[in-house]
C-alpha cells in the first residue's frame, strides 16, 4: 500500500501504515466510524481535489465543468433516490457546517429552536451553549426521561408548546432508540414550528428500511455520508422542494466555498453501493449484531441507557462497574478494542472523564463479523473492564482479538 507515498515522504507514511494496522488488527466498535469500499477509497483519494467548482451543476462560476456536473448529478440523483426525497445538496463538507448552513437558510439569529441536551445524546450543534449554534439561536433543550432512558415526548411536546420555537431538532450522537419522528412531526404542526432531522448516525440503516424514515414528514433531513451510510467523510441535506433554494443559497455561496468534488464523487460511488440489495442485508446485520452485543453485555451485567438499542449504538453507564469511561476507553485501547468516553444522562461527571462509554456495530458488520463475534466481543470487554490494570491478562486479550481480526479483513487494506 501507498508505494508513491513511501518513496517520497517516509514520515507521512509510516503513520499511514501503522494505522492501516491498527484499523485491520483491532476492533472498531466506535459507532461512528467505518470502513468504506475500495471504490470509495478510489473515488475520494482522486484526481477530482484539483477542481474548483463554485456554483451547481449548470451553473458553475468556472470553466471546465463537464465531468463535474455529470459527477455531481449523479450523486443527487442517487440522493434523492435512496432516501426518497424531493431536493438533495451534496455539497456540505460535513455535518457540522450542515446544519449549520440548514439553520441559516431557514432561521434568523436569535431565533427559538429546539434540540437535545449533549449529555442526553444530542450533537453540539443541537445548541450546546457554548457552541456556535447555542450562541447564535435561542436553543432551549429537552432530555431524556431519566428512568426508561427514551426521549420524553411529553416533555418535548410542553416545552414546544411554552417556548413556540421556530424549528425542532429531532437526532442524536448518543442515543441508543429509535426516534419518534411522526410524533415529533405532530407536536411541530401544533406549533407551528419547522422539523430538522439529523440522521447522521442511522443513516444507512434509514436508507436500507430497517429504520422509519424522516424524509416523508420533516422539512429538511441532514445525514453525514462516513457513518453507517459507509461513504467518505461528509454530509448532505435533504429537503422538501419548498426549501430548497434557500438550502442551496445557505450552503453556496452563504456559508462555503468551492465543493470538494472528489468527495462529492465518493458520495455517489457510496450512494451507489447503498442502493444495492446486500446493503439491505448489511444494515440489518449491522443492528442485530447490535441487539446481540447489548444483550450479551446485560448478561455480564452492564447497565445500559434505556436498557439496550433499537439501533446501531450501545451506551454502557459503568458505574456499577467502578471503572470510569475513560479509563475502561484506556484499557479497551491495551486491547485493540476502539471505542469512546462517553456521557450518560445526567452525567454527574465531566465530558472529558463521564461515566459511560458509546460503543457500536456499523465497522465490526462490514468486515463480515456476526452474533458468535458478538459473544467474544463482550467476554473480551467484561474481562478487560473487570481487571483494567491487569496487563498480562489484557496482552492475552490482545492476542484473541488479534487472532479473531486476522479472519475478517477490512476493505481497502492490504498489508
Ligand atoms: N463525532 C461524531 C460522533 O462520533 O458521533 C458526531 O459528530
Amino acid at each position: 500500500m501507498y508505494e508513491t507515498i513511501k518513496k517520497q515522504d517516509e514520515a507521512v507514511y509510516k503513520s499511514m501504515i501503522a494505522e492501516a494496522k491498527r484499523q485491520s488488527e483491532g476492533i472498531e466498535l466506535i459507532p461512528s466510524e467505518n470502513y468504506v469500499s475500495q471504490a470509495v477509497l478510489e473515488a475520494n483519494g482522486s484526481i477530482l481535489t484539483n477542481k474548483y467548482s463554485e456554483g451547481y451543476p449548470g451553473k458553475r462560476y468556472y470553466g471546465g465543468q463537464e465531468n463535474i456536473d455529470a459527477i455531481e448529478n449523479l450523486a443527487i440523483e442517487r440522493a434523492k433516490k435512496l432516501f426518497g426525497a424531493e431536493h438533495a445538496n451534496v455539497q456540505p463538507y460535513s455535518g457540522s457546517p450542515a446544519n449549520t448552513a440548514i439553520y441559516f437558510a431557514l432561521l434568523e439569529f436569535g431565533d427559538t429552536v429546539m434540540g437535545l441536551k449533549l449529555d442526553h445524546g444530542g450533537h453540539i450543534t443541537h445548541g450546546l451553549p457554548i457552541a456556535y449554534s447555542g450562541k447564535a439561536y435561542n436553543f432551549v433543550q429537552y432530555g431524556v426521561n431519566p428512568e426508561t432512558g427514551y426521549i420524553d415526548m411529553e416533555e418535548v411536546r410542553k416545552m414546544a408548546q411554552e417556548h413556540k420555537p421556530k424549528m425542532i431538532v429531532a437526532g442524536f450522537t448518543a442515543y441508543p432508540r429509535d426516534i419518534e419522528w411522526k410524533k415529533f412531526k405532530e407536536i411541530a404542526d401544533e406549533v407551528g414550528a419547522l422539523t430538522m432531522a439529523d440522521i447522521s448516525h442511522t443513516a444507512g440503516l434509514v436508507a436500507a428500511g430497517v429504520l422509519e424514515s424522516p424524509v416523508p414528514y420533516f422539512d429538511v433531513v441532514m445525514t453525514t455520508t462516513h457513518k453507517t451510510l459507509r461513504g467518505p467523510r461528509g454530509a448532505i441535506i435533504l429537503c422538501k422542494e419548498a426549501h430548497a433554494k434557500a438550502i442551496d443559497k445557505a450552503v453556496f455561496p452563504g456559508l462555503q466555498g468551492g465543493p470538494h468534488e472528489h468527495a462529492i464523487a465518493a458520495k455517489a460511488v457510496a450512494f451507489g453501493e447503498a442502493l444495492k440489495p446486500e446493503f439491505k442485508e448489511y444494515a440489518a446485520q449491522v443492528k442485530k449484531n447490535a441487539y446481540h452485543l447489548a444483550e450479551e453485555m446485560k448478561k455480564k451485567g452492564f447497565k445500559l441507557v434505556s436498557d439496550g438499542t433499537d439501533t446501531h449504538l450501545i451506551l454502557a453507564d459503568l458505574t456499577n462497574k467502578n471503572l470510569p469511561g475513560k479509563e475502561a476507553q484506556v484499557a479497551l485501547d491495551e486491547v485493540g478494542i476502539t471505542l469512546n468516553k462517553n456521557t450518560v444522562p445526567n452525567d454527574p461527571r465531566s465530558p472529558f472523564d463521564p461515566s459511560g462509554i458509546r460503543l457500536g456495530t456499523p465497522a465490526i458488520t462490514t468486515r463480515g463479523m456476526k452474533e458468535p463475534e458478538m459473544e467474544r466481543i463482550a467476554d473480551w470487554i467484561d474481562r478487560t473492564v473487570t481487571d483494567p490494570q491487569n496487563h498480562e491478562n489484557l496482552k492475552v486479550i490482545k492476542k484473541e482479538v488479534e487472532t479473531l481480526c486476522t479472519k475478517f479483513p477490512v476493505p481497502g487494506i492490504k498489508l
